[in-house]
């Protein structure tokens, strides 16, 4: 269970574990080096270190029950739906497509019945990326041509889904249109149309941030939860980076749970969020 995040954080591991190599008490000097090092935000490693106990040396239950209250937002509530319909927003190359192909994989694998959402019709290689994938995995595709309305690819979606007995929508949107306002004006709108579509959809909006990008991705994903409201966050590309500690303040900052983590480029490469598995992992290297 812990190994693909042990897999997943290696390169955070790795660089916690070179400050501790010649250490065995854990100060509170030397914790402040290894969380900033992993790329904990510095207000939450002061905050951390405040929250502990007053002894120099630093016990690791005390450090894991301090760091756990950074995890509390609310778990998703994954309504009874039907169809249940989840929208994917982010940047270009954060790894929205990829998520998708993830999830849809996840949920066939559960037994659902999925279908897609091409709507992110700005370039026209994100619709044949996303048709890949779901030729690949076995899961039903709507998509249009390039520079098509993407609501109405979401109109549609939905439609054939309510129609067709379907249990699960994954709606697939742009990163980047022309400028800040077109994306705006063009999200909005997608989902105002779903919701046409079907009373209440989307039911979650998922934002995909860059893990590799650590606490720089804060500021780009509030503005899109001031665009559209989000309901949860995935952090891909977890394997690539040192930057495993940003996750405290994405959650903190965003006040959002963290649904799921992406470790590598494959379809099996995505798991759901556990704070405790988290910091498990985390403070392992520091406590070995
Ligand atoms: N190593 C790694 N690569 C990832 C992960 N998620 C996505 N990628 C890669 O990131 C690149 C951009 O992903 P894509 O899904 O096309 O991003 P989008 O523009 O947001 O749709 C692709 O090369 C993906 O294979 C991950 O968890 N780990
Ligand atoms: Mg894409």
């Amino acid at each position: 269970m812990l190994n693909f995040l042990k897999q997943g954080l290696k390169k955070t591991i790795e660089s916690i574990s070179q400050i501790k190599a010649d250490n065995k008490k854990i100060t509170k000097d030397l914790l402040e080096e290894m969380l900033l090092e992993a790329d904990v935000a510095y207000e939450i490693v002061e905050e951390i270190i405040y929250y502990l106990p007053p002894s120099d040396e630093v016990k690791k239950a005390d450090l894991k029950r301090v760091m756990g209250t950074y995890f509390l937002y609310d778990k998703v509530q994954f309504s009874s739906a039907k169809p249940f319909v989840e929208l994917i927003l982010g940047v270009n190359g954060a790894g929205k497509t990829t998520s998708i192909a993830k999830l849809a994989n996840l949920y066939k694998s559960q037994g659902q019945k999925v279908i897609l959402g091409a709507c992110d019709t700005f370039r026209a290689g994100a619709i044949e990326q996303l048709r890949l994938w779901a030729e690949k995995i076995g899961v039903e595709i709507v998509i249009s041509a390039q520079g098509h309305d993407p609501s109405a690819v979401a109109f549609d979606t939905i439609s054939k889904a309510l129609a067709k007995n379907y249990d699960k929508v994954i709606i697939d949107t742009a990163g980047r249109l022309q400028n800040q306002k077109n994306l705006a004006a063009e999200l909005e709108k997608i989902v105002r149309i779903s919701n046409k579509a079907m009373q209440g959809a989307p039911h979650l909006k998922i934002l995909v941030l860059d893990g590799t990008q650590g606490n720089a991705g804060i500021l780009q994903a509030k503005a899109f939860n001031e665009l559209v409201k989000l309901d949860g966050v995935i952090i891909t590309k977890l394997d690539g980076t040192a930057k495993g500690g940003a996750l405290f303040s994405i959650a903190r900052e965003l006040e959002l749970p963290i649904l799921y983590i992406g470790t590598g480029e494959k379809m099996q490469d995505l798991h759901e969020f556990n704070a405790q598995d988290y910091l498990d992992t985390l403070l392992e290297p520091i406590f070995s």
